[in-house]
């Protein structure tokens, strides 16, 4: 019998800040839907905010809810392929991106390898994140966690824009 694996619903920061930074979010959606072993379940509208400890022009951001078969392994390969794709390059860190797509969460998983820990360790310090998460699932975000990103502004978008 081939192995089989259930599938596991994930959840994936995207953002960027160099070049065409909201067609590069919608690209990447679309490249991750169309990834092997990857359903899109939901994509969040995009948002807009200053780089938040890093610097260049603002952020767009967008959250997308997953199924997915691939390991947590496999799929942050998949999203570094994503990445390469979109031409990123990694001078120094935190430096502006034309793509940057993060592993927030994977299942119920608790993960720390040197190349991947889960869930995301500054997702909760982020409104740039927490917002677009309780846009597709609220049930994720309580009020308690927006409260503690109160003071950062982050302006959502239309998911065309
Ligand atoms: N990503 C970072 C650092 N700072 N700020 C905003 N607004 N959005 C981001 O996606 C972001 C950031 C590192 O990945
Ligand atoms: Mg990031
Ligand atoms: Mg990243």
């Amino acid at each position: 019998m081939s192995e089989q694996r259930d599938e596991v619903i994930a959840y994936v920061g995207l953002g960027a800040n160099l070049g065409d930074s909201p067609q590069a979010v919608r690209d990447a959606i679309a490249a991750l839907a169309a990834t092997p072993g990857v359903s899109l379940v939901q994509a969040s509208s995009l948002y807009r905010s200053a780089p938040v400890d890093a610097t260049g022009p603002d952020y767009i951001n967008a959250v997308a809810c997953i199924s997915t078969r691939l390991t947590a392994p496999a799929l942050l390969h998949a999203l570094q392929a994503i990445e390469n794709t979109a031409g990123r390059e990694r001078p120094y860190r935190n430096a502006p991106r034309t793509l940057d797509l993060d592993l927030l969460l994977y299942g119920d998983a608790g993960i720390a390898s040197p190349d991947l820990t889960v869930p995301h360790p500054r997702m909760g310090e982020r409104a740039f994140v927490l917002l677009p998460l309780r846009e597709i699932s609220p049930g994720l975000i309580g009020d308690e966690d927006l409260q503690a990103v109160s003071l950062q502004v982050v302006e959502q978008l239309g998911s065309f824009e």
